[in-house]
């Protein structure tokens, strides 16, 4: 096991010596919105833009052939880190989002009537809402939704109950984006395939925090975005199972996902190309490689365990705050603790913590139907990433005092 040197991780992001306008140290504390890039993953971008750009697949010249090779390259290192059986079940697309709404729109779509399912829990972030419900507005299916309890744990024996055969698919969060609950994956995934269901994880805030094992976790398809696990933007990830693939008509049409083309027909190109129209986010997907790279060295287990440390420090020392009320207390939780102060809104304790230098997320976290169910207007959230310190936590919790006292 490589040593966890927080001292040396923190010198590999430059943008944590940033000072905000009143000269305040930054402490990012917004990382399920996107996570900062280390420098080594800054540097293989520049140095693609460099020396290597190209368009891929393309050109007879060497440059060409370069780029191809490193974007190649970057889809089995996505590959090996998910542990796929093959490339071809690795599809570059923008995000989280993107994936979702191409397995909506090619598994789904002309396969859908009104007499059909698809089941999504209450948890889900808008981009694991709104492409079903576009999806059951044109085919006049319905959208089933997985019920949670006080603490925000999906209750297992509804899900079960909302399962039957009608279901065409169950497409479910990994770790909730707003208020941290790790849903049951494993057991949802093998309860959906003993009824021969297929199931979509929505891995956007697991992927960074967690080891995935597409193999052994059985999922059909696994969507995540790489600027959630310390890579770019624009770029992300969606993993299928190979002959589910096979069988999905391609969701746009354009250059390279094509064999030929004549004005009477064209036939399309095979995996993974037949899902990846135009020419991608190459840059994107080396940055990528290099981010998964990065944390790769520094270790998942390491990683996992230190993130462990100082959400539990901090998840004790936020909910010993005299006023402070944590929104999801499920039984397992990750990295994101959801919080109310009083009765003051979030966006006004957002803004005395921004003029302290602290980054954090508020409002409904793109999970409106989730804060309706709690009864709330949103929340302060603050999302955890290895490079945090204690020292910052016990900042952020002065400064919640201080918000405190300047608010009421
Ligand atoms: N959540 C947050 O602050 P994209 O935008 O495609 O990279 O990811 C969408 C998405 C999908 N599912 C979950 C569980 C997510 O958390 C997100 C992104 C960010 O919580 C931005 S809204």
């Amino acid at each position: 096991m490589n040593e966890f040197n927080i001292h040396r991780i923190r010198e590999d992001f430059p943008i944590l010596t940033r000072r905000n306008f009143n000269n305040k140290q930054l402490i990012y504390f917004d990382n399920a919105a996107t996570t900062q890039k280390p420098k080594q993953v800054i540097e293989t971008i520049v140095n693609y833009y460099k020396n290597i750009n190209s368009n891929v697949h393309r050109g007879v010249h060497f440059l060409s052939e370069e780029a191809t090779t490193k974007f190649e390259e970057a889809r089995e290192k996505v590959k090996q880190f998910i542990n796929a059986d093959y490339s071809e079940e690795i599809i570059f697309v923008r995000g989280t989002t993107e994936a979702i709404n191409l397995v909506a729109n090619s598994f789904c779509k002309n396969k859908l009537n009104e007499n059909d399912e698809i089941i999504i829990s209450s948890l889900e972030h808008h981009s694991n809402i709104v492409p079903w419900q576009m999806l059951c507005e044109c085919t006049g299916a319905k959208l089933k939704v997985i019920p949670i309890d006080s603490n925000g744990d999906i209750i297992f024996e509804e899900f079960i109950k909302l399962l039957s055969e009608k279901t065409r698919l169950v497409a479910i969060t990994h770790i909730s984006n707003a208020i941290g609950t790790v849903n049951p994956i494993e057991e949802v995934i093998k309860t959906a395939h003993s009824k021969s269901i297929p199931v979509l994880i929505d891995g956007a805030q697991s992927i960074q925090h967690k080891k995935i094992d597409v193999k052994k976790l059985d999922c059909d398809f696994f969507a995540f975005s790489g600027h959630k696990v310390y890579g770019p933007t624009g770029i992300g990830i969606l993993y299928g199972k190979k002959e589910l693939l096979e069988n999905m008509p391609p969701y746009q049409g354009g250059g390279e996902m094509i064999q030929s083309v004549s004005f009477e027909k064209t036939t399309y190109n095979t995996l993974p190309y037949k899902f990846e129209a135009g020419t991608p986010n190459i840059a994107g997907a080396v940055g990528l490689a290099s981010a998964l790279d990065y944390i790769t060295q520094i270790g998942l287990d390491n990683i996992a365990t230190y993130e462990r440390e100082i959400f539990e420090f901090a998840t004790e020392k936020i909910q010993d705050i005299d006023g402070i009320k944590i929104i999801g207390t499920a039984k397992e939780k990750a990295n994101i603790i959801s919080f109310l102060l009083n009765n003051l809104h979030p966006y006004d304790v957002g803004a005395i913590l921004d003029n302290e230098g602290i980054a954090v997320r508020t409002g409904l976290h793109c999970a409106e139907p989730l804060m309706k169910i709690f009864s709330i207007n949103g929340t302060v959230r603050v999302s955890l990433a290895f490079y945090n310190t204690k020292e910052e936590i016990l900042k952020l919790v002065e400064a919640i005092n201080k918000a405190k006292k300047l608010l009421t």
